[in-house]
């Protein structure tokens, strides 16, 4: 296969719902579409970089700006190319994995398409249909977070998660698990703590929460580690994890239980599958997790969820949880599961006639 062009999209899509992390909000995402032109047809990327650097160091104009300046040359001027290639090629490269993930995809996507190959048969995945759960962002008011999750699991979604912050923790799960019961619950910090707070997030323990994520900053591998000494809720990794590399020094420090694979934080699908494959090998559950995607990253999502060692449900919710209109046909939840796609490569189309009304610039590569 032989990548002739790139085409770098933006597009603007509101969310339905504000969402509210410890990091900021968000009403609304600018993101980057990345199609690879190849000899043998086209294939859809999606990159996860937000708007700023606050999830990670990423974003999405340093995305397009590192793809354009160094990340697409060397892959248009390779005589031949494969999704595998991708990462080698780039590798001289440091860090920016969420813009590599997207040209990863991207070529993936095409690879598959050109072969008649679905994301999940290329996964070997092995459920036809995946258990989702709702990433609940942090409210004005615990009432207004008990209607919000209530009105979720009305929609059928399996698992809560919670997001937390100093100040919106022990007291938010204490209301959510009062009146909901059992319901599978989780919270996510997104690094919003620190080491001396160890005591205070083991009052979380009273709630039998699946697991919390990321309590502590991106780099701090080892506290995590301490940190699970004081605190019996099971600790789940996000942002720490970026690559498999990462992931096995975290399992052998005991810094974490159970990790949530992002393929767009860990440098792309190719290497989440190897995380995937590392933590099932060492018992470690894994479950996806989502950066808000259109229907495009959602397919590749669902499809990779539908490996043997994702046994917890996923940050995969329908695209009705995020936006009123997507740009491929929408995933609908069915009895708290989205089906798989089957078609080859992502099997999702684009609405393109939409995508061309939400799109704010288009930038065509050439070799
Ligand atoms: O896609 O449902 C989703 C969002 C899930 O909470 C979610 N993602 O840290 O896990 C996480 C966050 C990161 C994205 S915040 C913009
Ligand atoms: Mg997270």
């Amino acid at each position: 296969m032989k990548l002739e062009a790139v085409e770098l999209r933006r597009i603007r899509m509101s969310l339905v719902a504000p969402f509210e992390t410890s990091f900021g909000t968000q009403l609304e995402r600018d993101i980057l579409l990345v199609k690879a032109i190849t000899d043998v047809g086209d294939g859809w990327g999606e990159c996860v970089a937000g708007e700023e650097p606050d999830y990670s160091s990423e974003y999405v104009e340093a995305a397009q700006h590192v793809l354009v300046h160094h990340l697409l040359p060397p892959l248009l001027a390779s005589p031949s190319l494969a999704a595998a290639d991708v990462g080698d090629g780039l590798r001289r490269f440091h860090g920016h994995r969420m813009a590599k993930a997207s040209i990863e995809m991207a070529v993936l996507d095409a690879e598959l398409r050109s072969r008649g190959e679905s994301f999940t048969h290329f996964f070997g995945a092995v459920r036809t249909a995946v258990d989702c759960g709702v990433s609940v962002g942090i409210h004005r008011s615990i009432p207004e977070l008990l209607t919000t999750v209530g009105g979720y699991l009305d929609q059928g979604y399996r698992r809560v998660k919670l997001k937390i912050k100093p100040g919106w923790d022990v007291e938010p799960v204490r209301a959510v698990r009062e009146r909901f019961g059992d319901v599978p619950l989780q919270v996510d910090a997104n690094t919003a703590y620190s080491l001396s707070d160890a005591v205070h997030l083991a009052e979380l323990d009273a709630f039998n929460l699946l697991l919390i994520e990321q309590p502590l900053p991106e780099d701090q591998v080892l506290a995590h580690a301490e940190l699970a000494k004081v605190v019996r809720t099971p600790v789940c990794l996000d942002e720490s994890i970026t690559s498999v590399q990462a992931a096995a020094d975290a399992i052998q420090l005991g810094a974490c239980k159970i990790i949530n694979i992002k393929p767009g934080r860990v440098g792309g699908y190719l290497e989440a599958q190897r995380i995937h494959d590392l933590c099932a090998l060492r018992q470690v559950p894994v479950w996806m997790g989502g950066m808000l995607e259109t229907g495009l990253g959602r397919a590749g999502n669902v499809a990779m969820a539908a490996m043997a060692d994702f046994t917890l449900p996923g940050d995969t919710s329908a695209s009705s949880r995020y936006y009123h209109r997507d740009i491929t046909e929408p995933f609908v939840l069915v009895d708290g599961r989205l089906n798989v796609p089957t078609a080859p490569g992502l099997g999702v189309n684009v609405d393109q006639a939409y995508l061309e009304e939400i799109t704010t610039s288009t930038l065509l590569v050439t070799r």
